[in-house]
This record gives structure tokens, C-alpha cells and sequence, in this order.
């Protein structure tokens, strides 16, 4: 099963994520995200074997991760393929610093496809028509977290559907 973990955004800041992924999408056309999958992934795992899940998810549910606050602050765009993202303009120790802890961790479940840049982002639109961003509204947006989750990709009609698999203890 397709597998990754990531941050989800507490819900008056996945509302209000959700309304900026409508004017994005106004603006720039392409799929917005629903407002109900938001979130920032920290490693995508891939097809993992069903056998290795129990120990994954003990792995997320037994440790709490260090919690503390992100600031969105921009726009952004992959070009391929073609998503329109917030997210922050300078890189945030916290969260580079999260992202290499979960990759330590995941090593030892033998998860070795570290990508080398880490760029964190909250997906709105994909295949967007206009990677233009400069006219939408400023992005101001707090995101005080302090849960890791353990989150099952699966595909259906509509496209990817996300079930949370574990949440970390809350420190
Ligand atoms: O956080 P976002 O929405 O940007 O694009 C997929 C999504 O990222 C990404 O993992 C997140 C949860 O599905 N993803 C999908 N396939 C991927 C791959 N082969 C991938 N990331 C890296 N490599």
C-alpha cells in the first residue's frame, strides 16, 4: 500500500488553506486539492508491503515528535507537474530538522530514498493551466503542529483518497 508521512494542518488552517486553493484556482485553473487532504508531507514511502505496517504505524503512535510552529508566508509552483503550493519563503530550521529525524527513523525500516532537497510545501492545485502566482493574495498563515501522521494513499474514482493510518503522542 502506498504510504507517506506528514503534518495535518489543524482545522481552521485547513479551512483557510482551502479558501486560498479556491482563488488559486480561480486564477490558475488545474485540480484543487480537497480541503480535507491538505497537508505537508515530510517522506513519501512509496508501495510498502502490508507486513511492514503494524510496525510503522507502533513506530509513529509510541513517539511524540518536537512540537512547534511554521509560518506560510508564499506562493510557489512546480513546474512539472504543474502543482500550486503555499508554504515559506526562508527554509525552516524545525522543519528541516523534523524531516531528517523521520528519515533516521525510517532507515531502520529500510526506507532509504531520502530526497536530497526538501522543500515544504502544502499542495492546493494540481495540473494547474497557470503557474502564475503573483497577483493572488499574500499568504499569512501559522500552522502550530505537534503531531506526525502515518497516512494510506489510495486511489478511487475522484483520484487519491488519504486515511490516516497513526498520529504521534502528543508531547
Ligand atoms: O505533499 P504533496 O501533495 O506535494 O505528490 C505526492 C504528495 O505530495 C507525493 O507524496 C505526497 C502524498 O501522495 N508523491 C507521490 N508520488 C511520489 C514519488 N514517487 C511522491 N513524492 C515523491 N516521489
Amino acid at each position: 500500500m502506498r504510504l507517506f508521512l506528514a503534518l495535518e494542518p489543524p482545522a481552521e488552517l485547513r479551512d483557510a488553506l482551502g479558501r486560498l486553493g479556491d482563488i488559486a484556482q480561480a486564477r490558475c485553473g488545474g485540480r484543487r486539492m480537497p480541503t480535507a487532504s491538505l497537508h505537508l508531507t515530510l517522506a513519501f514511502l512509496g508501495e510498502v508491503d502490508e507486513t511492514q505496517v503494524p510496525a510503522l504505524r507502533a513506530w509513529v503512535a509510541e513517539r511524540p515528535i518536537a512540537a512547534a510552529t511554521w509560518q506560510l508566508d508564499t506562493w510557489g509552483t512546480f513546474q512539472r507537474p504543474a502543482i500550486v503550493w503555499v508554504g515559506g519563503q526562508a527554509p525552516d530550521a524545525r522543519l528541516i530538522a523534523l524531516h531528517q529525524a523521520v528519515w533516521d527513523g525510517l532507515a531502520a525500516f529500510g526506507f532509504n530514498d531520502r530526497p536530497a532537497r526538501f522543500v515544504p510545501h502544502v499542495t492546493l492545485l494540481r495540473r494547474a493551466q497557470r503557474l502564475a502566482t503573483s497577483e493572488l493574495p499574500a499568504v499569512d498563515l501559522t500552522w502550530p503542529y505537534q503531531q506526525l501522521s502515518l497516512v494510506h494513499s489510495s486511489l478511487d474514482h475522484q483520484g487519491a483518497r488519504y486515511t490516516t493510518l497513526a498520529r504521534s503522542p502528543i508531547a
